[in-house]
């Protein structure tokens, strides 16, 4: 195994605070081969890294997610580690997330901050939401992944193309892992350690904004995967609802009140969210049978 086939691939967007350290720091582990794919920074992050002798191309739309579709067409190598630029992962980390994919056991590694990280990397938000973000994920895709977020990640260049991905915000981390989980691969975690922003640069995520984005990205996404999960939480809601108003009429009917209207509406929660497991049960078949159907293709080619 050579080093050179091992493409370190670092999304940027005004970074010239900690790239020429990240680029020493996986040349001292021993990969040269390095590429930047920057977000026209404003910061000469570009020039900076071309100068570390990182192989720098700009990206020609917005969004980390754009900048690594496109990386990923560009890429060469057959192994990529993924890392962001903002210095909070750290390049030794590095030959322990490529172990899996060298040895055949896994097409995608997350590196799992969650397990190790400086106290002062997550704030309170940051760390809650993450929590709940993975929770939910594991529901919607019956995973047991515990850090989908990351942005430390070793695969083969083979498994990241095969994924189909379209996000290009900050999303991306999000649609590939569900990917990955749609297409099967073998995905594995090695916790790494996550350390702070540096004071001089800042992040470009918005916690509640991009917060609701991922979350309402898992949730869209599940629909083809497992169906009864998605169409199953709008009918928990709705059943829910019509319970609540449904215990309001039947304790005020006891009491010698009629409330026609509210029936009604009970009435209709009820059969409406009921209606949506039925969806479900349906969907869940018609991916049940789908997936046989490739399964089948797949294992006559
Ligand atoms: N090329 C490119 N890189 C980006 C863009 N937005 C963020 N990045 C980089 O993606 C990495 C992660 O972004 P960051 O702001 O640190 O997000 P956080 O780690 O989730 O807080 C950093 O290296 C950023 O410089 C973008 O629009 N284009
Ligand atoms: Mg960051």
């Amino acid at each position: 195994m050579n080093n050179a086939d091992i493409c370190i691939l670092i999304p940027t967007l005004n970074e010239a605070a900690t790239i020429v350290q990240l680029i020493k720091d996986f040349k001292k582990e021993g990969f040269s081969n390095i590429f930047v794919i920057d977000g026209n920074s404003k910061d000469g992050t570009g020039k900076i890294a071309e100068a570390e002798g990182a192989k720098v191309v700009m990206q020609t739309g917005k969004g980390k997610g754009q900048a690594l579709i496109q990386a990923f067409g560009l890429i060469e190598s057959p192994y990529v580690v993924m890392v962001d630029g903002d210095g909070t992962y750290l390049a030794r980390d590095a030959p322990s997330l490529l172990e899996p994919i060298l040895e055949d056991r896994a097409d995608h590694v997350i590196g799992n901050r969650l397990e190790k990280y400086s106290p002062i990397a997550f704030t309170k938000l940051n760390l809650v939401g993450n929590r709940l973000i993975n929770i939910f994920f594991d529901l919607a895709y019956g995973t047991h992944l515990k850090d989908i977020l990351s942005g430390y990640r070793a695969f083969t260049l083979q498994s990241v193309r095969k994924l189909e991905l379209n996000k290009t915000g900050f999303e991306i981390e999000t649609e590939i892992s569900v990917e990955c989980v749609l297409k099967g691969q073998r995905v594995e975690e090695v916790p790494v350690t996550y350390l702070p922003r540096s004071e001089k640069g800042i992040t470009k995520l918005n916690p509640l904004k991009d917060g609701f984005k991922i979350g309402s990205t898992i949730y869209r996404l599940a629909k083809v995967h497992n169906p009864m999960f998605y169409f199953g939480a709008i009918g928990s809601l709705f059943v829910l609802a019509g319970l609540i108003s449904g215990a309001v009429v039947i304790i005020e009917w006891s009491q010698g009140i009629t409330h026609v209207l509210l029936s009604v509406l009970t009435a209709l929660f009820i059969i409406f969210g009921l209606q949506m497991f039925i969806f479900g049960m349906l969907s869940d078949l018609i991916v049940t049978l789908h997936r046989q159907t490739i399964s089948l293709i797949q294992g006559k080619k």
